[in-house]
């Protein structure tokens, strides 16, 4: 049994209900319990935030205890050195994810500061991305 968090940023609890042909049509608590179900052998506790300082506490409160972090820092990926920061100052192995393919949009999404500090990175490959990274662990 491995104890993993999904740890979604800004505007992810917004999935399903705006975007959808970027990050498609279900919501991510619906997602979440087929997840839970399909990997029912592991421990899968989720966070969500719009707030870069509860962020980075999470990170702190989770990042000695667990076995795995799947972080989808939202927009504070392109933007934020203190969550960068904090990943240096953790143990637990971290797995960036992103649901859309960063690289095939705007130059400012080309930019992370989370993925120095990760264990790998997944992007692109919408939803199916966070099954990828729980079978990381
Ligand atoms: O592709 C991803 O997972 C992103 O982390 C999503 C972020 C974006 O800023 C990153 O560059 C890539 C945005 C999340 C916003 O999600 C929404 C979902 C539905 C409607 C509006 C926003």
């Amino acid at each position: 049994m491995k104890r993993i968090i999904i740890i979604n940023g800004p505007n992810l609890n917004l999935l399903g209900k705006r975007e959808p042909e970027i990050y498609g049509s279900e919501t991510f608590e619906d997602y979440l319990s087929i997840l839970k179900k399909k990997y029912s052998d592991h421990q899968i506790d989720y966070y969500q935030s719009n707030v870069e300082g509860e962020i980075i506490n999470k990170l702190h409160e989770v990042g000695f205890s667990y076995d795995g972090i799947i972080l989808n820092a939202g927009a504070y990926t392109h933007t934020s050195v203190a969550i960068g920061d904090a990943l240096k100052g953790i143990e637990t192995p971290v797995v960036e994810l992103h649901i859309s393919n960063t690289f095939s949009r705007e130059d400012f999404r080309h930019v992370s500061y989370i993925s120095p500090n990760a264990k790998g990175v997944i992007l692109g490959f919408g939803m199916q991305g966070y099954e990828l990274a729980i079978s990381s662990f």
